[in-house]
């Protein structure tokens, strides 16, 4: 008994780590900024689950995301290794194989490792299936994310705008009946179906750019399929009936140590919110997606109430890459954003190696082993995830194991206030962070994209900023600063070329 309270004693004053979690549930939103929540801020949209969990753990306020895009970001979560080092991480058709070879360590299969039962729920976006052989979806699909290192999945193969607009459960599509086979080609419509050209005046939400191959729900989307029509999701209901497989995984692990990744489709378009939402914001379906994103975190936070496993069990939410208002659908995003700054103070958005890129909440709560309501203003990257929580579940990890994840466990439950000296921020281009100095690689294209009308940070020459004395990049000191750009520049040259 008197060791016991001592031990509690010296973990509770930070200088042992506390044991390993019996829980871990990493709640990724889909293109949620800086900006979107009202504990980071937000006035036109409020997120009390979102808060309660920034209250109750540690709100960190240079979080960034691995990518700026979707694809590029997980694979980096998911594998510890930069998707810049590998040819093909790049936002993925739904018909791509799988770019995580089976087999290589992966942050669910060391959690795996250590004794953790393993869980997927929602977007997937990294492929399924092998290169070279085209994936028949009314037959077992394989490899994917079992072969990784999850022991469960219930996934939306890519994305709500790509197809198959199917679930697809532990490798089968959900719902299939074998006599209405599924077709899904990225190449050519299917003779006599509709499209969203040709049937554009019918669509319940009509598109921007992009988003008008198949019409699944009424809906335009990218690529063609036919078929499978029992089978096809609601947009309506899927972030309830992705909640409702993240409580049921929560269910069945209770009495065994277990990491969920619940990876919401909130806020990625097209944006659906089921009926309870719309019109819980002034801001349209964008804003009402965020009150949905907040319903499907306060399901998660009941379910561990209720199953009293809220004191040990490690909750994070963040997100896979900045906001985007216009991302292809008319949704009134643009319209109806009034005073709401999607990326907080930050410059830029989903695409972007400005900070809006990349720079997302990223919010700690593990009441037995981090103190509640702080806010830490150390440097944290998504590519340490695979390292740090790692370390926090204590499972050693071998050798090569995500090559370019660092251990910054103790940034991530508040007791370093520094967190990485480097950062890479990958967008279109790279951008390197060192302390406060940023460089923006040069690249041409053009400085705001076309479709979604965010800055992208391209320019010819590179860009230099001092995040201290100008947070919001607004002020190019490439000019002045030659020797900083010169150094960083080199830096990343060093770390691109770096094989390992
Ligand atoms: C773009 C899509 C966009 C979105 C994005 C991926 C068009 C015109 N735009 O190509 O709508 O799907 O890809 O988003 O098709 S991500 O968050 O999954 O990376
Ligand atoms: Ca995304």
């Amino acid at each position: 008994m008197w060791m016991l309270c001592l031990l509690t004693v010296v973990s509770a004053a930070g200088q042992n780590a506390p044991a390993a979690p019996r829980g871990v549930v990493v709640i990724y939103a889909d293109d949620i900024g800086y900006g979107d929540l009202s504990c980071y801020g937000a006035k036109a949209v409020s997120t009390p689950a979102c808060d309660r969990l920034a209250r109750e753990g540690l709100r960190l306020t240079a979080g960034y995301s691995c990518a700026a895009t979707c694809t590029p970001s997980r694979y980096g979560l998911m594998t510890g290794e930069y998707a810049f080092r590998k040819k093909g991480t790049g936002i993925l058709p739904g018909d791509a194989a799988l770019i995580i070879e089976p087999g290589r360590p992966t942050l669910p299969s060391l959690l795996k490792a250590a004794g953790y039962t393993t869980g997927v729920v929602g977007k997937w976006h990294l492929g399924l299936g092998t290169a070279g052989t085209p994936i028949d979806w009314n037959k077992p699909i394989a490899p994917g994310p079992r072969e990784i290192g999850f022991d469960s999945a219930f996934i939306m193969p890519a994305t709500g705008d790509r197809v198959p607009c199917v679930y697809v459960e532990n490798g089968l599509v959900r719902g299939l009946d074998p006599g209405d086979p599924i077709s899904i080609s990225y190449q050519k419509p299917f003779p006599g179906l509709p499209t969203g050209q040709s049937a554009r005046a019918n669509l319940r939400m009509d598109w921007s750019h992009g988003h008008n191959m198949a019409v699944v729900g009424g809906i335009g989307r990218i690529g063609y399929m036919k078929g499978g029509a029992k089978a096809l999701w609601d947009d309506e209901t899927m972030a309830d009936t992705f909640a409702a497989k993240a409580v049921e995984f929560i269910e069945k692990s209770r009495d065994k140590p277990f990491f969920l990744f619940l990876a919401t489709h909130d806020i990625h378009v097209p944006r659906v919110p089921n009926p309870r939402f719309v019109g819980k914001t002034t801001m349209g379906p964008r804003g009402d997606c965020i009150a949905e994103f907040d319903d499907t975190v306060g399901k998660v936070l009941a379910t561990l109430d209720r199953l009293g496993l809220a004191r040990d069990t490690l909750v994070l939410l963040t997100s896979d890459n900045g906001p985007v208002l216009d991302d292809g659908y008319k949704d009134q995003s643009v319209e109806k954003i009034g005073a709401h700054k999607p990326a907080g103070p930050w410059r830029g958005g989903k695409s972007s190696m400005f900070e809006g890129g990349t720079r997302v909440p990223l919010i700690v709560r593990w009441p037995a082993g981090v103190a509640a309501g702080k806010t830490s203003d150390a440097v944290f990257s998504q590519i340490d995830m695979l390292a740090s929580l790692s370390a926090i579940c204590k499972t050693s990890r071998p050798a090569g194991a995500g090559p370019d994840s660092v251990d910054h466990s103790a940034a991530l439950i508040g007791d370093d206030k520094i967190g990485r000296s480097i950062l890479v921020q990958q967008a279109g281009g790279l951008a390197i962070r060192k302390g406060f100095w940023k460089y923006l690689e040069p690249r041409p294209g053009p400085a705001v994209a076309t479709s979604t009308h965010t800055e992208t940070g391209n320019h010819p020459k590179g860009q230099l900023f001092n995040l201290k004395e100008d947070p919001g990049e607004l002020d190019n000191r490439i000019g002045r600063n030659p020797d900083e750009a010169r150094q960083l520049a080199k830096l990343l040259e060093t770390i691109r070329a770096d094989k390992r």
